[in-house]
């Protein structure tokens, strides 16, 4: 294929389909949304570079993207959105499926016709005098069992070039879906930027997305969350897999043996800071190696030797930058000094990207462009971007392009708690690390437009993301303990405990590898621990801490179970399940209820 544009109207030249073929079906939906939408142009996407430079071109001749300075930051680029339109709107996210109950109280529900109605009337003529662009990708290895295509249909440039470094887009999906049976439709506009015509619908039983009036990463580029997460986890559901909201990490001891573990956490709690971590100087020294597999989306399914085998869905990471630095991140950092799209970053007098937390030059510019001027507030948006191919990364994983995923050793659940939940704890068995999983709490963060630290429960971090009833999504979950299941051990994580100062206890980032170390010891059956109602704790001997400085308040709170404040914490979790009311599933429940009246004893 080449990167040509074609008029609308003309025949698809571009492929040449057989007669009930899914490229004749492709064919058909592009001509549909092109009647619906009257683009000037319709453009196929190749992903080559030859297409990259031209649209990169563009896009600096309209002015939605400014070059970085080139001696510093090869082939870099800048791109402000609309102030408006800076992050994920879960209140105009909606999952319509044909019966309310199948989307469940966790998620908006709209009737499909009354979605397609609403926006179909909005796609109606908004890419007049505009190009759209097709995408074919892959969500997955190109070769794995495990991946799923999907085309985006859009007419932003700036969703064709996030789609090509965050995806495997381009001929070689375009063959995938002409082999295979289906493939994920997703329909995107940035209409006006306006929020009050913005929606982002999803249609499960269609494996349809329709997304409209926004520019921004969750909401645009539909690869991601809307159909790594919310279709496929609908897919996943029916085909006997999991779609979740965690980075994959391989942990390489001296022995030279790889654990890897798939770690769920909330938008901005540091999934893409553990999948890319440096061991502290003495692991380093003693051998210890971290390789990252992915920063965000894992999907798994179990293996025929009964393991749950994982591979990560995307091909880069769209990361926060505010925060990122040579200290909390340094391969996150190298991987973003060439080859990289910074969304609502801050910049410097000599055209560098900057964002709080990077190191303490002052910016010139701010991330709407204006003079920096302290009073406006943060030089960068708190909830600004880095995308870049996960191939730049130094930690990237060998095996992370194995068709057959990497085998999971360990699940992790984790939230921003500043109070009661102890640094790590295991679940017994799998039925209570669901339960564990299922009643994940966190603070808010950035990522999505409302209000920032506030708690909220958000089950296996998928409380946006799960395109089903969260009371069936527990249910899928308890499926996979059957008989010659070798299921992975649940742990749970709090980085973010603070003292009676409101100062953080934890060092995090590196130093995290000291916890994920004494979960390998415990999956081996070697690593001491306390059973709990909650679960096993480690004392804190029991893990590796030479080399950490805890003050006593750290090694007191980060490692008590604080048997009072359980008991609470287990009245809120009951009366959170109570609203999935019947359909929650009774194994569930009487978890629940053990630990609770364990609790009280
Ligand atoms: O905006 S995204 O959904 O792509 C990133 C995130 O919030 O996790
Ligand atoms: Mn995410």
């Amino acid at each position: 294929m080449s990167t040509s544009t074609e008029h609308f109207g003309k025949p698809t030249a571009r492929l040449v389909a057989t007669e009930g073929s899914q490229l004749d079906a492709l064919n058909q939906w592009v001509m549909e949304v092109a009647r619906l939408t009257e683009p000037a142009r319709i453009q196929w996407c190749d992903g080559s570079d030859s297409e990259h430079d031209e649209l990169i071109e563009l896009m600096q001749d309209e002015g939605t993207l400014l070059p970085l300075n080139p001696d510093t930051h090869p082939n870099s680029w800048l791109h402000l959105s609309d102030p408006d339109d800076v992050a994920r709107v879960e209140h105009l996210t909606f999952v319509c499926t044909s019966d309310a109950e199948t989307a469940g109280p966790n998620n908006h529900w709209m009737a499909p016709d009354e979605a397609h109605a609403k926006m179909d009337a909005l796609f109606a003529g908004c890419m007049r005098g505009r190009t759209m662009y097709v995408i074919p990708y892959c969500m997955g290895p190109i070769e794995s069992p495990l991946a799923r295509c999907g085309v985006e249909i859009t007419d932003s440039p700036y969703v064709v070039a996030n789609m090509r470094i965050m995806t495997r887009m381009g001929a070689a999906a375009l063959a995938r879906i002409e082999r295979e049976g289906s493939f994920v439709r997703g329909l995107h506009s940035i209409g006006e930027l306006d929020p009050e015509r913005r929606f982002i619908m999803h249609f499960p039983e269609e494996l349809l997305i329709k997304s409209y009036g926004s520019g921004y990463g969750g909401n645009a580029l539909l690869g991601k969350k809307c159909h790594a997460l919310r279709i496929a986890s609908y897919q996943a559901r029916q085909e006997g897999w999991l779609a979740e909201h965690m980075l994959i990490v391989g942990i390489q001891n001296p022995q030279g043996e790889t654990h890897y573990i798939a770690a769920a956490f909330p938008s901005a709690c540091g999934k893409t800071n553990l999948a890319m971590l440096i061991p502290p100087e003495s692991y380093r020294q003693a051998g210890w190696k971290v390789w990252t597999v992915g920063d965000d989306i894992c999907w798994m399914r179990p293996g025929a030797d009964g393991r749950l085998w994982a591979i990560n869905p995307e091909a880069g990471y769209f990361g926060v930058a505010p925060g990122t630095s040579n200290k909390s991140n340094p391969n996150a950092l190298a991987s973003i000094q060439r080859d990289t799209i910074f969304t609502n970053v801050a910049t410097t007098a000599d055209r560098q990207p900057w964002w709080e937390g990077l190191d303490d030059r002052v910016p010139a510019t701010d991330w709407q462009g204006r003079d920096y001027d302290r009073g406006n507030g943060p030089a960068a948006h708190p909830n600004s971007r880095f995308t870049v191919s996960a191939k730049q990364c130094p930690s990237y994983s060998s095996h992370a392009e194995d068709a057959q995923g990497v085998p999971i050793s360990a699940i992790v659940f984790g939230g921003r708690r500043a109070s009661l939940v102890p640094l790590v704890f295991e679940a017994r068995d799998w039925t209570h690390g669901v339960l564990i999983g299922a009643s994940m709490g966190s603070e808010t963060t950035a990522a999505a437009t409302g209000a920032v630290g506030v708690m909220r429960h958000d089950p296996m971090a998928m409380k946006p993301f799960c395109g089903y009833n969260f009371a069936d999504y527990f249910a899928h979950w308890l499926s996979f303990d059957k008989p010659g299941a070798k299921l992975p051990k649940i742990f749970h994580v709090n980085w973010f405990r603070k003292g009676d100062e409101g100062q953080f206890l934890w060092p995090g980032f590196g130093d995290n590898l000291r916890v994920l170390e004494w979960m390998i010891g415990r999956v081996k059956g070697q690593a001491g621990a306390v059973d709990t109602p909650i679960g096993a704790l480690p004392k804190a001997d029991d893990l590796t801490l030479d080399g950490v400085q805890l003050t006593p308040e750290a090694q007191e709170k980060l490692f008590a179970f604080e048997q009072e404040g359980w008991v609470r914490e287990f009245d809120g979790i009951a009366s959170y399940l109570k609203e999935y009311g019947r359909r929650l599933p009774s194994a569930l429940l009487a978890e629940q209820e053990n630990i609770a009246s364990a609790l009280r004893k």
